[in-house]
């Protein structure tokens, strides 16, 4: 009698429970967690006018069948610098890869690489965001830093003129670069000024430097020595003070 009773409870729940299944019309629910991951594209040269391009690939494992898949992503650096927006997957797509393309207008300036990344978050309830949810590349800045000195050998005489060079960057920096000039032989030539700054507006406007030879009353013969050009250290943009410095030659004749 019993077990009766119980079989007939059973065949209620069971009636119950699928009547109750089959009139649910809200969005079906999905049984998937798909994967979402982000690669790491390689470093782009930055150029000197146009703009240039990271792509990056956002992958989803698997599509959802039912609902569509999201994600939302942020750009830092490079012209999309603080942007960004949400891709979404949709359901049963057969396309599981999207593209968020960072781009950089280039430029001649010599400056530190930019570093870029695309941040993922918030992922729909039916996706994972992998370890790697954030992909990281870079505009590689490829000004090098120079300058020029023109010329690096001339003569003067004992009693003449002076002679001039002149010093220019090669490229634009960001900040000061400062050289200091000095004659090592004060005795045969000094000059002026000992010391030029370059900046981001005359970086291009070569400086001209003057050597005025010294004359003396003695029989000394002609006699060489270095003008030496070089950056100031302490006072000029990092990315320069690795240049070497330059020896202008100087001769200053006996007279
Ligand atoms: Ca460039
Ligand atoms: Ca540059
Ligand atoms: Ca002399």
């Amino acid at each position: 009698m019993m077990n009766r009773v119980n079989l007939i409870l059973s065949i209620c729940t069971f009636f119950v429970l699928t009547t109750s299944c089959s009139k649910e019309d809200g969005p079906i629910p999905s049984n998937i967690n798909a994967d979402i991951n982000i690669n790491n594209p390689i470093p782009v040269a930055e150029g000197d006018a146009e703009d240039q391009s990271i792509i990056f690939l956002i992958t989803i494992a698997e599509a959802d069948p039912n609902n569509s898949i999201s994600v939302e992503y942020a750009i830092s650096g490079g012209n999309q610098n603080g942007t960004g927006g949400t891709l979404t997957f949709p359901a049963n797509t057969n396309t599981l890869t999207q593209t968020v393309t960072v781009t950089k207008t280039g430029n001649n300036i010599v400056e530190e690489d930019v570093p870029v990344t695309v941040l993922l978050f918030n992922p729909s309830s039916n996706a994972n965001l992998k370890n790697n949810n954030i992909g990281t590349s870079s505009f590689v800045d490829d000004d090098e830093a120079g300058y020029t000195v023109t010329p690096q050998s001339l003569t003067t005489i004992e009693g003449g003129s002076a002679k001039t060079f002149t010093v220019v960057l090669d490229k634009a920096p960001t900040s000061d670069v400062v050289f200091d000039i000095a004659s090592t032989d004060t005795s045969e030539g000094t000059v002026s000024p000992d010391n030029i700054t370059f900046n981001t507006g005359n970086f291009d406007t070569p400086i001209t430097v003057t050597i005025t030879p010294v004359n003396d009353a003695i029989n000394d013969g002609d006699i060489s020595y270095p003008v030496t050009v070089g950056v100031n250290t302490s006072l000029s943009n990092a990315l320069f003070i690795g240049l070497s410095s330059t020896n202008v030659s100087v001769t200053n004749q006996n007279n």
